[in-house]
Order: structure tokens, then C-alpha cells, then sequence
């Protein structure tokens, strides 16, 4: 009888063990086992550590587990009731002493440690006591992500852009329900809770793309509410922001009418755009279109990806989902909208491609 359950319970460890590996990708995609900075390469040295520890105590445990098996086994096959009974009696002193070693003192000395190791991450990744101002803010919105830049006159959606090789800190907060900020990456998970404000700090080594997260169940698209970060050399994140920067001399009276000039379906898209309920949501800067609960479009046509990290910047998607949006994410909080002509879709699309 004991032979096929231990068969059986291996091979559900082993199932177990082939779900765990599928954390571990090397396209390194949204990966908490490749750390790309210091914050996170601190997390990730405590998680190795316990995982370590926790193989070990299982491993002696399991062994124990079939000694205690094996021993019982031949106990049973030639003990007489009276013999086992003698026996109990003879080890009730030692038992006692085991368990208490083995179940209490050992487990205490370990979790001890690894408390103390779990608060100096803590401390590591906690620069509250710093200050310091915050390069970006970030609200979070069902389902997606309002990123502001404070220094500059920037907004956008659902990519944070910082520079690469510095600690820089991010202010989180919520427009509506909890949602939590992870970029596994990069650093540790913080909490954006409706009406406070909580500082996270991020700290990429590399230039490069890192994908984040929503980590807290915030409703209908919490899987699909992804967002990146783009760690940049300073001198191109400067570059940046300043094409960005509504407020900055240069680009004033850019945006959006002049990129529009002399194209007809731009500047037909801009009227459909602008005479649909499209404006009660978004804002595009420069413009009648104000609406603040969904994200600033004002230079959609440059952003990395579209509706939270789930679908690409193209004209192809841009066209779906403006024409049906709750097919592609369904419960987000954009309604479909009915064209009297399809030929307006298009001209819609032109003109958010045009705002770069
Ligand atoms: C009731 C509010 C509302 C209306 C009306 C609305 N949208 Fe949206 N829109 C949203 C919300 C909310 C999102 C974010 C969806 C998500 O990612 O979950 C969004 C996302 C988008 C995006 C993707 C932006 C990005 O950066 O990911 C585009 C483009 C867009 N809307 C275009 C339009 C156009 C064009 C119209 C008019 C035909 C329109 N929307 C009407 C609420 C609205
Ligand atoms: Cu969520």
C-alpha cells in the first residue's frame, strides 16, 4: 500500500518542481531570479538564501521521515505487544529532549537568522529616511498606469522612464482601488493605496526595457495591467522629456497643429476626435480634449505599447481597439464607440499617430 502513495507523491513533487522552473525564464522577461540592480540583487540574495535553507530542512526531514518509516516496519514484524510497550516506556525521556531540539530551538535559531537577514533588506531597499524628491509620480488606474514627470510638464501612460545607473524615487498612489507597483527586475513591490502617497526607490545597472506589474487584485484586468520601465543614459532621458515638456519654449505652439498641416485624414481625425466622446476621458494637451480619468494621449503615436503593455503601438491595434475595445480587455473602463462610418476609425488612427 505504501509503495504507490510515496510513487505518487514523488511525481507531484516533481510536477511541482517543472511550475517552479517556469519562473525562471532567460528571456528574463519579468523575472524576480534575474536582478538588474541593487535593490533587487539584495531581494533576490535573501530569497536564494531561504530557498536554500528551506531545501535543506526538507531534505533532513523527509530522510528522517523514512527512518522513522523503516524502523517502525521491522518494530511491527517481530515485537510482541508487550515488547513495543516496554519500549515506549524505556524512550519517553529521549523523545521529549528530541522534539524539543529538533521542533523548537533548531526552527527558532534559523527563523531568528532569517528575520534578521529579511529586516536589513528591508533596510536596503527603504531610503524613506533620505528624502529626496521624486523623479516621477504614478498613479494607478483600472487597469492601467498614469505616469507624471513633477520637474517637467510631462505626462504620460504606462512606462516610467528613468535614468539608467542612479537610485531615483518613484511617488505611488491610487486613483481608485489598491494596486501594487512590482518591476521584478528592478527592485521591490510597493502598495498604491487611494488617498496616501508611498515612495518606491528603482535602480537599473544596465540601459534597457524592464517589464512591471500589477501585484495587487485590483478587478476584471489586473493580469493585463502591465506597464515598462525604459532605463536611459541621463543626457537621452533629458532629450526626452524635453520633446515631451508642454510647458518648454520649443515646443509650445508644436503640438499638435503643425505635425497635423497638409494631411487631410490627420486632420479630419483630429475633428472626429475631437466632436466624440473620446474628450470626456482623455486630454491631449494643446487641445479642447481635457478629460482627465483615462490616459493623456498627447503622444500616443510615440508610446511603446498600448492599453497597459498588452498590445503594440501600431496601426493595426490602434484600430482594434478603439473600435472594440471590451473584445481585447474586457471590463476595462473604456467603452466601445460606434462610428456612423468606418472611414472615421481610420482617420482617428492617422491622427493619434500623428502625436508623437
Ligand atoms: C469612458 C471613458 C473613455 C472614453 C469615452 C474613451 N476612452 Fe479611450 N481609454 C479609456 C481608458 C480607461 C483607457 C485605458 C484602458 C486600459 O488600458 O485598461 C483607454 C485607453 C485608450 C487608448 C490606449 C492608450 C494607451 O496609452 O494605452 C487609446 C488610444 C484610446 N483609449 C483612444 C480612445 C478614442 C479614440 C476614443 C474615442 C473614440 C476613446 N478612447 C474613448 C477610457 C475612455
Ligand atoms: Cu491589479
Amino acid at each position: 500500500m505504501s509503495v504507490p502513495s510515496i510513487t505518487a507523491r514523488t511525481l507531484a513533487c516533481a510536477a511541482l518542481l517543472g511550475l517552479a522552473a517556469g519562473c525562471s525564464t532567460d528571456t528574463s522577461e519579468q523575472s524576480a531570479l534575474a536582478p538588474a540592480g541593487s535593490q533587487s540583487q539584495a531581494v533576490h540574495e535573501l530569497w536564494v538564501w531561504m530557498a536554500v535553507v528551506g531545501a535543506v530542512v526538507w531534505a533532513i526531514v523527509v530522510v528522517l521521515m523514512f527512518v522513522a518509516l523503516a524502523r517502525r516496519g521491522h518494530g511491527e514484524a517481530d515485537a510482541t505487544a508487550e515488547d513495543s510497550a516496554g519500549r515506549r516506556a524505556a524512550m519517553t525521556g529521549r523523545p521529549v529532549a528530541a522534539v524539543a531540539v529538533a521542533g523548537a530551538l533548531i526552527p527558532a535559531i534559523i527563523v531568528g537568522v532569517i528575520a534578521v537577514m529579511a529586516i536589513s533588506v528591508q533596510r536596503e531597499t527603504d531610503h524613506s529616511a533620505e528624502g529626496g524628491a521624486p523623479i516621477a509620480e504614478v498613479v494607478g488606474h483600472q487597469f492601467w498606469w498614469e505616469v507624471s514627470y513633477p520637474d517637467h510638464d510631462v505626462t504620460s501612460a504606462n512606462e516610467i522612464h528613468i535614468p539608467v545607473g542612479e537610485r531615483v524615487r518613484i511617488e505611488l498612489s491610487s486613483a481608485d482601488v489598491i494596486h501594487s507597483l512590482w518591476v521584478p527586475e528592478l527592485g521591490g513591490k510597493v502598495d498604491m493605496i487611494p488617498g496616501r502617497s508611498n515612495p518606491l526607490w528603482l535602480e537599473a545597472d544596465e540601459p534597457g526595457v524592464y517589464w512591471g506589474q500589477c501585484a495587487e487584485y485590483c478587478g476584471a484586468q489586473h493580469a493585463r495591467m502591465r506597464f515598462v520601465v525604459v532605463a536611459h543614459e541621463q543626457a537621452e532621458l533629458d532629450a526626452w522629456l524635453r520633446d515631451r515638456d508642454e510647458g518648454s519654449d520649443e515646443v509650445s505652439d508644436e503640438v499638435p497643429t503643425s505635425e497635423l498641416e497638409g494631411d487631410a485624414l490627420v486632420e479630419r481625425g483630429r475633428e472626429v476626435f475631437m466632436s466624440s466622446s473620446c474628450v470626456y476621458c482623455h486630454a491631449v494637451q494643446g487641445t479642447a480634449a481635457t478629460g482627465q480619468t483615462a490616459p493623456d494621449l498627447t503622444h500616443v503615436g510615440s508610446r511603446l505599447g498600448l492599453a497597459a503593455g498588452i498590445l503594440p503601438n501600431d496601426t493595426e491595434s490602434l484600430t482594434a481597439w478603439i473600435t472594440d475595445p471590451q473584445s481585447i480587455k474586457p471590463g476595462s473602463l473604456m467603452p466601445g464607440t460606434d462610428f456612423d462610418d468606418p472611414s472615421e476609425v481610420d482617420a482617428i488612427v492617422a491622427y493619434l499617430e500623428s502625436l508623437e
